[in-house]
């Protein structure tokens, strides 16, 4: 089997998508997630210019070998943008490997280890009553896992609460947002939304948060201590993710288990915090991380560890990263949790899904491959428009970790 063309599809159904498409010899084609929130250009660039010319005339049942033409043949390895085009490669191929040999991406893993995933929902709030109701709206539709995100008083915008009555988009069309940011607020706000919390649904609701790398390592520390006598099921990315020594402070004063590295692409970003046992969940989502390919390494060294999954799922992450996730989930075995936030309705005019959430858990169908189809005409309805993540500043205009 050889490749004959592959091309970038790029599309806005309400946000930026960017998705790779590898046509094949055999009449099979691939797709892979390509999508880098804020920075999709850069990606397709990459993939049109350095990657799709190489790509053209491989066997793309060699997925190991094409995996390390584009890393380790790259003098210029790592980071967001090249591992982005490398994942999105990685999991096309896969999905063709899938469908030559007519089976679910889950059957080429190792089989299923489970029959479905558990899966956490967003709750949001601009202040305790309404996080509080929103939570409540999870419960009502079954989640058994809830990620909690409240307002906090003084600071107008926060990382995490949507505007009302919509689910939460953090990008925003034209150049980055300000918004201002007050640590001492913070941490003051999330232990009391927490004992709300508690209060309100009893004990056997599983409760996360987000601290979306704005604290250091010693108001991290304090935090996941003070957040102790809620036993969240993780605390994620306390600290920045980059000051890899900055959770041994951390650890050493609290047992609130710990999950990082939805920003990280390589394993190299976090060895010290797996073979430290610094961490509880490793968060690195497929399409950023090097795919299928780098993430059964990774997982399977996290697994020593008695390191478990919880991989970033967000609506910026294209339902071809969502299913691949699914087939990822339902195979390993130190699987722990998988973020879930439903994409948009028109989002499902572009992307055909074979997944569906029933009762706190995903299921995913038989069909081949990663099992998710592109509507291409439909996606032209949709063109690229220009949107960013917002930037974080302190009171006094110091630039901060968002
Ligand atoms: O801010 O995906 O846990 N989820 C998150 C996300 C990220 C966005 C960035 O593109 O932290 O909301
Ligand atoms: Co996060």
């Amino acid at each position: 089997m050889r490749i004959t063309a592959a091309k970038v599809i790029v599309c806005c159904p309400g946000r930026n998508f960017i998705t790779l498409k590898i046509d094949t010899d055999a009449g099979i084609y691939g797709l892979g997630d390509a999508t880098l929130n804020g920075r999709e250009l850069a990606v397709a660039t990459y993939l049109e210019q350095y990657c799709i010319p190489a790509l053209i005339g491989k066997d793309p049942r060699n997925t190991e070998d094409i995996w390390h033409y584009f890393y380790r043949g790259v003098y210029w390895k790592r980071g967001a943008v090249t591992m982005t085009a490398v994942s999105a490669i990685d999991l096309a191929l896969w999905d063709i490997k899938g469908k030559a040999l007519n089976t679910p991406l889950y059957n080429l893993l190792g089989g299923k280890s489970r029959e479905r995933i558990l899966v956490y929902a967003h709750a949001t709030g601009k202040n305790l009553q309404q996080t509080i109701d929103d939570v409540g709206r999870k419960v009502e539709q079954s989640f058994q896992a809830v990620r909690v995100q409240s307002g906090v008083a003084g600071l107008a915008k926060i990382y995490g609460v949507a505007k009302d009555g919509r689910s939460y988009e953090p990008a925003q069309k034209g150049m980055p947002a300000e918004e201002v940011w007050d640590t001492s607020k913070y941490l003051n706000s999330v232990p009391q939304v927490f004992e709300k919390v508690r209060e309100a649904f009893g004990h056997d609701l599983h409760l996360l948060h987000d601290v979306h790398h704005r604290c250091t390592p010693i108001e991290a520390a304090r935090l996941a201590k003070s957040l102790e006598p809620y036993h969240l099921f993780w605390l994620e990315d306390p600290v920045s993710g980059e000051l890899q020594e900055g959770l041994r402070l951390l650890r050493q004063h609290s047992t609130t288990p710990i999950a990082i590295g939805e920003v990280f692409n390589t394993v190299y970003d976090y060895t010290a915090l797996i073979t430290e046992q610094l961490i509880d969940y490793i968060r690195m989502p497929l399409v950023h991380g090097g795919g299928i390919t780098h993430l059964l390494k990774v997982a399977a060294f996290a697994s020593i560890y008695h390191i478990q999954t919880g991989f970033h799922g967000a609506t910026d992450l294209s339902p071809v990263n969502l299913a691949a996730s699914i087939h990822f989930d339902l195979a390993i075995s130190n699987f722990g949790i998988q973020e879930y936030m439903p994409h948009q309705e028109v989002v499902h005019e572009v992307f055909k899904i074979n997944y569906r959430f029933d009762s706190g858990f995903l299921q995913i169908n038989e069909a081949p491959g990663i099992g998710v189809d592109i509507d291409e005409e439909k996606a032209r309805d949709y063109p690229y428009q220009t949107a960013c993540l917002p930037v974080n500043r302190k009171a006094d205009g110091t630039m901060y970790y968002w």
